[in-house]
């Protein structure tokens, strides 16, 4: 495996000289920040990453995410001029050595919370959901900001959005990404790139917004429209596994026996009885994954992919963006080299 670690550029509090001390550190995952969604990503933006990562002694060779606009989600009347952006910029990233491009086909939101700093009773803090706090908030009613969502749309947008989505529905989403992978998919392959999905988090539809990449049964259909390396999965183990009904080391044996795994996020949470969730530290005994089975899986199915620390904690009187201080990925990283040396030698 090739580890990696986050980095959110120039202004993130974690320096790549930080990331080069973790044992083991070799790629930074990182992306052009300074371009809104949509847009050619400038070669000087990328060029000035690539060269931070050299200068550290690390490698740029994977990107997270080259966001995937709204307009190509909703098959609006600007998707096609965008599915040219999207696949100029899927070669301009490849021509400075990127070889994996991460993506989310989230309506609206990414990742969804309720807190970004829950306190444990250790005194660490970390991300939650906690379902009755969702419960009761009605965005096409209230002015409602959770965080981790995207401050720049206003509310007004966020309703409209909502009811386009609402007429979309989970068929028509499908329809638009199984589109936009058979348009980008032949560009990443000709360019050496394996695209990587990340599921959706939470795998569940969220203020009746259609979220479609949350199962093995999604998996498979989004698999099969090009049934290519370039169509790859990110295996985001948090994300999926924050269901019951998700299987995460299955899910690793059988996609990375199909070589169809390009990208892995190891964290671990706590399933609650109330269909929460909490993320808790790396290690198996503190969540409700099983992280040795998962990479064992991985490891006995032939996976040779990129793989990063998920979110961490905030511990150690650590403040920054909350999931990504140094720490607990870091932590977490050694846990991951761990489990990666044992699985290794015992196969
Ligand atoms: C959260 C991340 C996601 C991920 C995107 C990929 O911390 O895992 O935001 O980067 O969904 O496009």
């Amino acid at each position: 495996m090739k580890l990696g670690f986050r980095w959110y550029g120039e202004s993130d509090p974690v320096s790549l000289d930080s990331i080069r001390q973790i044992p083991n550190m070799r790629s930074v995952v990182s992306a052009v920040y300074d371009v809104p969604p949509g847009e050619i990503w400038p070669l000087e933006s990328i060029e000035r990453v690539k060269l931070a990562c050299e200068k550290a002694g690390l490698v740029f060779d994977v990107v997270e995410s080259i966001p995937v606009h709204e307009e190509i989600k909703l098959g609006g009347k600007n998707a096609s001029k965008l599915i040219d952006n999207y696949k100029e910029n899927i070669r301009r990233v490849a021509k400075f050595g990127i070889k994996c491009v991460t993506y989310n086909f989230m309506p609206v939101f990414d990742w969804t919370r309720t807190s970004l700093d829950h306190r444990h009773p250790d005194g660490s803090t970390s991300l939650v959901l906690y379902p009755d706090e969702l419960a009761g908030l009605d965005p096409q009613h209230d002015d409602i900001s959770l965080p981790g969502w995207d401050a720049s749309y206003s509310q007004s947008e966020v309703r409209r959005l909502l009811d386009a989505y609402g007429e979309l529905g989970e068929s028509g989403l499908w329809q638009n990404l199984e589109h936009f992978l058979r348009e980008i998919v032949p560009t990443a392959e000709e360019c050496g790139v394996r695209l990587a999905i990340h599921p959706d988090d939470p795998p569940y539809s969220i203020f009746g917004l259609p979220r479609i990449v949350r199962d093995e049964a999604a998996l498979d259909r989004l698999l099969g429209v090009v049934d290519s390396p370039a169509n790859s999965l990110c295996l985001c183990t948090g994300s999926l596994g924050c269901v019951p009904t998700n299987n995460v080391p299955k899910l690793a044996e059988k996609y990375a026996k199909r070589d169809r795994i390009a990208f892995v996020h190891l964290r671990n949470v706590q399933i609650l009885p109330n269909g929460g969730f909490e993320e808790r530290a790396h290690l198996s005994d503190a969540g409700s994954l099983d992280m040795f089975a998962i990479v064992k899986a991985l490891v006995d199915n032939g996976f040779d992919g990129y793989v990063r620390p998920d979110h961490g904690r905030m511990i150690w009187g650590e403040t920054g963006r909350a999931g990504y201080g140094l720490f607990d990925r870091a932590l977490g990283a050694a846990y991951i080299n761990g489990l990666f040396e044992a699985c290794e030698k015992m196969h």
